[in-house]
């Protein structure tokens, strides 16, 4: 065999050999995308990093708690002898607005999520209440209760900027929510006499009432991505959690019994709704499918309050 046969023996083999890696790469390639299309890191790191603030009175006064959804472990955050309550997630899930009730007055104050460097954000004789985080992470809305008065006000979360958005007595109370496109409020108002859930463009302008009925709505919470709204109405004769589209229609109810069920927050993935319930005799955490209510789990047992859940 001359040198060029041998030559092109070899060079032939290279090439089989390189066809043979290249069918090789491509099948696991398309095997992995055909059987793992949702097995990417991001989900499961998503669902590792996710948790539910909550309030807890189980060492006899309101402390904020955090439950890790997927070890389902209890974190005590905050220790002390007054009401600490309404934790709110900041965007980035690096802090916690919440409403710390001392002195005969609630404010609100902010945490790092793991508890530390507490400071205070607003302050003076009003009540404010339920804090929600602008989706931005800049500013947070929360209820201010002044005589007999409660609006929304907007703060900077470095404390400068504070503003009024509404003006009229009596126009909104209980928590509010920012729609995640940033463009909207739901809130709640009694005006009609009974409570019901309402939006307004973010400058206070364009208001829209989704509920309509004569009995008690409230504690709306916007979905991940913006289509729905999750809320509590007293329209069965105690309170239950019902989802419904941002125009209002479509009111759908996903628990039903005698206790009360209320303050409804999304799973990151819209998937789960958490909310607290009477269900065991005192307020326990629990979350349910946001589609139909099904597998309830629920996620706090003690004789205390276990309230306000805020899943991040
Ligand atoms: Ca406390
Ligand atoms: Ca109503
Ligand atoms: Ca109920
Ligand atoms: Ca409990």
């Amino acid at each position: 065999m001359n040198k060029i046969s041998r030559n092109k023996i070899f060079r032939s083999r290279y090439i089989l050999l390189f066809l043979a890696i290249f069918l090789l790469t491509g099948l696991l390639l398309s095997f992995f995308i055909l059987e793992n299309p949702l097995k990417i890191p991001i989900s499961s790191n998503r669902q590792s990093t996710s948790k539910i603030a909550f309030t807890s009175y189980r060492d006899g006064d309101g402390e904020l708690f955090l439950i890790d959804i997927n070890s389902l472990n209890q974190t005590q955050l905050t220790f002390n002898e007054v009401d600490d309550i309404n934790p709110s997630w900041s965007p980035d899930a690096t802090q916690i607005a919440f409403t710390r009730s001392f002195n005969g007055t609630h404010d609100i104050f902010l945490a790092n999520a793991d508890g530390s460097n507490i400071t205070q954000l607003t302050n003076g004789s009003t009540n404010d209440l339920y804090p929600s985080w602008h989706p931005d992470g800049s500013k947070i809305a929360f209820i201010r209760y002044e005589d007999k008065i409660a609006n929304i006000f907007v703060i900077n979360s470095d404390k400068s900027d504070l503003r009024q958005l509404t003006s009229n007595d009596q126009k909104v109370v209980d928590k509010l929510d920012w729609s995640p496109d940033r463009k909207k409020i739901a809130f709640v108002s009694n005006r009609d006499g009974d409570y019901e859930i309402l939006i307004m463009n973010s400058d206070g302008t364009n208001e829209i009432k989704l509920t309509d009925n004569s009995e008690d709505d409230g504690k709306p919470a916007w979905s991940p991505n913006g289509d729905k709204i999750a809320f509590a109405s007293m329209r069965d004769g105690d309170w239950e959690i019902f989802v419904m589209n941002v125009d209002g229609s479509n009111q759908t109810q996903l628990t039903f019994n005698n206790v009360y069920d209320t303050y409804p927050s999304w799973s990151p993935d819209g998937t789960k709704i958490t909310f607290y319930s009477g269900l065991d005799g005192d307020a326990e955490i629990f979350m349910m499918n946001a589609e139909d209510g099904s597998d309830l789990n629920q996620l706090t047992l003690n004789k205390a309050l276990d309230t306000h859940p805020d899943w991040h």
